[in-house]
């Protein structure tokens, strides 16, 4: 029998087309060196039992069914057998869980109507002695069930997003999860749970061994994790696209994996060299379908169209004699931030660190990324591995706090800056080191520096100063001044020591790979160099040349293919390469077209521009029109910025849906709002009504609150709130305050008050405060969360709050159920109605789902963000001329979608491109001399006639020089019709017209008369 591969998946997407012919794929047998596809098996019903949420055993020796198991009523999402080989689990649409006996088929068990399963379960796994069964689901819920009694055990911490893999460890000890919000979740009996952080997409699969952990993701890496240290050890790129799945053989000696881009690749695990790959096409439709053997060294694969099983018989001893597959380069990228208050001294010491000469120094809006240190080093197998140290020097002033956020998170190493003659020179340190820690789960190490130090030392004892290192986590204290130079060699060698290389991922990838990679950082360089030299020019627009700075991929790998000549480098390799370089923040891949801006640090000083205009916001309202941002209508001081203004209006874009989609800021209407800037004070009069729960808690303070409003605001469970400085009140349906006060305890520690209307429903306070809960619980620094509950005496004429919290927490410590009020001797419930409540399973549900409710439509807002004005469809002959009015349409701040790069040969309808069309508000179907395109142009044709009956896209035939006829299929009264040239003003206002116009009815046009 089939077990342990895991590859009953019978059901599912549409059967009937999918039925198996066994025999012509048996004939496909082949026989390769050191492993040899065995047979292959179906894996369906007949087309007949299509959805009909059936499962079918099968014998894997024979090819025969074994027996059908019938329950479920929906189509069955995943099926596993036990370890012991009894019992069989699956779980289906119907959204049930169902056991059944693995040798008869009987049904065992049926799990129903629970809250558990109140989501379709994506993902299960039985513990290795069959007692347990972890779950996954779509809502993000991770349970544990005791498959004896088919009990609810445990429902552990969610994920954020879908879950698709859990996994656990062949001791048992420890249960991985992962999905769609990037993470890894260990869970172990011993401690709390972990989290592993590195994919820069969806966790795909994690699979422990005991010693190491390795997941994959849909950002094309394998990644490989020690789960003690909790650090990467290795992230494995060579597949190009969507990794489904890896797992170990049984012995531990190979990992297979599965990928989008139609390879299962085979590694050996002692030096995490790629072995052997097998072409096995792949579809997203079909995902998974990849098991070992739980003895012997056999592979499981399942066929391209989900109908059948490959079996796969591996020779290890043949497969380790074989030559690697391709040759290999190594190399890893360790992230040293500077971080502090602005005027620390921060960009001098940068400099000075960089070697180079002191210059006084103004503020700047952006970060400066260097190259610290390079060096190559000889592993203990012969390997050469490059590591690099970046030193990154993030914007200065307090407003840009919530920008830099958004670069902190892979930071290897912080040093936190102060200025030694401020007043109170500590004061912003802790916060800084909070962040750092709250956004890298703690993985980074941190050095404390005194800057500016010619001015005057720290007044405190160095045993003092020693005693607040060790407290608060920062491994050496050193006082620097860039203008003397005096510790600045210290504070070199310290950052070379602390780096813990060990604790970095080694990338591992074709050693072709890396050379694009070099390439590209080549360029970045140049671009660097520019601008540099461009600050000497005169300030206004004292940009670098943009050609360098913002570039298309296409350009860019034309000019390596001009440095390569004969390389062969494929569209999905420089995607993963230029993955990688952004995963390091060395690049950023924009949304629109085809732009990549070789330079993020410029995209950090427009982010901290748009701010601080917020922040500067005439009556204090921490807003700022989006119109004003995309036509950058900024205060853009000297800061180096790209002259041609519709690129800038790209990177604009590009930067409000940054902080749309990392919840800094939400839209209303026209404007952005960021709660965190609202300097307006809340009037005293009236005053809020008396807070009910404290919070305390430590992390990025100001991220964390101004995320908890946009959250709240998307939600959809309360009005849109009125916001003050730090304070914010949500009205439920029945208008009714809901409300939130935040209070700066020390930098990085949060207070955070929630107080209600005195006649709010139980119902929406109870829910108000769980989502708050909820969302520190996420947000803050693991174990920094304290929450308060604030008592008042019940008696009307009293109404004194119980001061005494102490007593408080003893009291329920001890089980006892209320207190006495001190003033009036009323007896005060302490869990009350409001505490039941917010304790309620069902309450927590709520606001999991209002949760989730805001995550939608904030995606639909950051949707609305990446539109395109107008998607081009064109014959590749006539690139040229459309490339012309695509630099028109620009030009008159219109987004188009024009995409010059070639398309692969074979490839089906580009991903890009179908995102694009789905994107886009209108399509412009041009026609030029050469008629309508085979290939490309005909199925975009296609496409864009189905999607304007379906969604009522509107399509705008446009005519080049020459041509008079009406592509079949459009509507002549929308046509636009060039005459002689695609820059003729009239017919482009024409166009224009056409794309803004909000009705399909648009003004038609003939020829510039001109
Ligand atoms: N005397 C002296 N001034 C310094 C030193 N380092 C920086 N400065 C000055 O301090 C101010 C703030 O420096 P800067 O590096 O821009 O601080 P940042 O905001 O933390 O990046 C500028 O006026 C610098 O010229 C130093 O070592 N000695
Ligand atoms: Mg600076």
């Amino acid at each position: 029998m089939a077990r342990g591969y895991g590859l009953v998946d019978p059901s599912g997407a549409d059967q009937g087309r999918c039925r198996p012919s066994f025999l012509a794929l048996r004939t496909q047998l082949r026989k390769l060196e050191g492993c040899r596809l065995e047979q292959v098996l179906p894996a369906l019903p007949p087309a007949s039992a299509s959805k009909d949420g059936t499962l079918w055993m099968w014998d894997a020796q024979m090819g025969e069914r074994l027996a059908i198991l019938t329950g479920h009523w929906d189509s069955v999402r995943c099926v596993a057998w036990s370890p012991d080989g009894r019992t069989l689990v699956s779980s289906s649409k119907d959204l049930t869980l169902r056991l059944w006996n693995a040798r008869t088929g009987e049904a065992l068990m049926t799990l129903a109507d629970h809250p558990a399963l109140n989501h379709l379960i994506l993902c299960i796994a039985w513990s290795p002695d069959s007692r347990w069964l972890a779950t996954g689901s779509e809502d993000g819920g991770v349970s544990l069930w005791e498959t004896r009694t088919g009990e609810l055990v445990d429902k552990l911490e969610r994920h954020t997003g879908a879950v698709y893999s859990v996994s656990w460890s062949p001791d048992g000890r420890t249960l991985a999860s992962g999905g769609d919000d990037r993470r890894i979740l260990l869970r172990s009996l011993s401690s709390s749970v972990q989290i592993l952080q590195g994919h820069s997409d969806t966790v795909r699969s994690v699979t422990p061994d005991g010693k190491t952990l390795a997941s994959s993701s849909s950002d094309a890496s394998i990644r490989i994790w020690d789960p003690l240290t909790l650090g990467q050890v290795r992230v494995l790129q060579r597949h190009t696209q969507n990794v489904f799945s890896v797992v170990f053989s049984s012995d531990a000696r190979l990992l297979a994996s599965k990928s989008r881009d139609g390879t299962v690749q085979i590694w050996r695990t002692a030096d995490w060299q790629l072995l052997w790959v097998i072409e096995e096409p792949s579809s997203d439709e079909w995902p998974r379908g990849l098991a070992f053997h739980p003895r012997a060294p056999i592979l499981a694969t399942r066929t391209e169209d989900g109908a059948g099983v490959r079996i796969w018989e591996l020779e290890p001893e043949l497969l380790f004699q074989a030559r690697p597959a391709v040759s290999w380069a190594h190399y890893a990228v360790a992230r040293v931030v500077l971080v502090g208050e602005s005027g620390a001294g921060k960009t001098c010491l940068a400099r000075a660190l960089m070697n180079e000469p002191f210059k006084p120094q103004e503020a700047t809006h952006g970060m400066r990324i260097s190259t610290f240190h390079a060096e190559t080093v000889v592993g203990t197998d012969g390997s050469v591995l490059t590591r690099e140290i970046l030193l990154w020097d993030l914007a200065g002033q307090t407003d840009y706090q919530v920008v830099n956020q958004l670069f902190l998170d892979q930071t290897a190493l912080g040093l936190v800056v102060f200025d030694p003659t401020d007043d109170d020179p500590l004061h912003g340190v802790l916060g800084w080191e909070n962040s750092l820690r709250r956004l890298t789960d703690g993985r980074c190490s941190t050095i404390l520096v005194a800057g500016r130090i010619d001015r005057g030392h720290l007044a405190a004892t160095p045993p003092q100063v020693q005693a607040f290192c060790s407290d608060h986590g920062f491994s050496s204290f050193f006082e620097t001044s860039a203008k003397t130079g005096d510790g600045i060699a210290a504070v070199r060698s310290a950052i070379a020591a602390s780096v813990k290389w060990e604790t970095l991922p080694t990338t591992s990838t074709p050693k072709l790979w890396s050379s694009m990679r070099e390439f590209l950082l080549e360029r970045r360089k140049h671009a660097e160099h520019r601008a540099q030299s461009s600050e000497s020019l005169p300030k206004h627009r004292a940009s670098s040349s943009d050609k360098h700075v913002l570039s298309t991929r296409k350009n860019l790998r034309k000019a390596f293919q001009r440095k390569h000549k004969g390389v062969r480098f494929s569209p999905a390799e420089f995607e993963t390469v230029l993955d990688q370089l952004q995963a390091h923040g060395l690049v950023w891949q924009l949304s629109f077209e085809d732009y990549l801006l070789l330079r993020p640090e410029i995209l950090n000083a427009y982010a901290s521009v748009v701010v601080l205009e917020a922040r500067r916001h005439e009556q204090g309202l921490g807003s700022i029109a989006e119109s004003r941002v995309l036509n950058g209508n900024l205060g853009f001081g000297d800061m180096e910025r790209l002259a041609e203004p519709w690129q800038e209006r790209l990177l604009l874009h590009t930067v409000v849906e940054l902080f749309l989609r990392r919840e800094l800021a939400y839209r209303v209407g026209q404007e952005l709002v960021f709660p965190s800037k609202f300097s307006l004070k809340r009037p005293r009069a009236p005053e809020p009504p008396p807070h009910e729960v404290a919070y305390s808690f430590a992390g990025p303070v100001e991220a964390i609150y101004a995320k908890l409003i946009v959250r709240l605001f998307y939600s959809g469970a309360f009005d849109q709130p009125t916001l003050w400085k730090d304070a914010a009140e949500f009205n439920d349906s029945l208008g009714k305050v809901h409300g939130v006060l935040l209070r700066t305890a020390e930098t990085g520690r949060g207070l955070l008050d929630v107080f209600f209307d005195e006649v709010a429903s139980l119902d929406s306070k109870a829910l108000f405060l769980r989502f708050v809960h909820e969302h520190l619980q996420r947000e803050a620094l693991p174990g920094s969360l304290k929450r308060e509950r604030i008592y008042y005496c019940p008696n009307t004429r009293c109404r004194k709050e119980v001061r005494d919290r102490v007593a408080v927490e003893e009291r329920i410590a001890k089980g006892l159920t209320s207190i006495r009020c001190l003033y009036c001797d009323g007896s005060i419930e302490l869990i009350d109605v409001l505490e039941r409540r917010f304790g309620d399973p069902e309450v927590q549900r709520q606001a999991e789902a209002i949760q989730d409710e805001g995550a939608r439509r904030r995606d639909q807002e950051v949707g609305v963000a990446n539109t395109i004005d107008v998607f081009l469809s064109y014959n590749r002959l006539e690139v040229e001329l459309v490339a012309e009015l695509a630099q028109e349409l620009r030009q008159r701040g219109l987004r188009p979608w024009f995409d010059r790069d070639d398309i692969v040969g074979g490839d089906p309808f580009p991903r890009t491109i179908e995102d694009a069309i789905s994107r886009a508000k209108t399509a412009a179907f041009i026609v030029g001399t050469s008629g309508v395109g085979k290939r490309w142009h005909e199925r975009e044709r296609q496409a864009l006639i189905q999607r304007s009956v379906e969604k009522g896209l509107r399509v705008i035939p446009v005519l080049l020089p020459g041509v008079d006829k009406i592509p079949d299929g459009f509507e002549p009264v929308q046509c636009v019709r060039f005459a002689r040239s695609v820059r003729e003003t009239t017919t482009l206002d024409s166009l224009e017209r056409a794309i803004a116009s909000q009705s399909s009815a648009i003004d038609s046009s003939g020829p510039d008369p001109a």
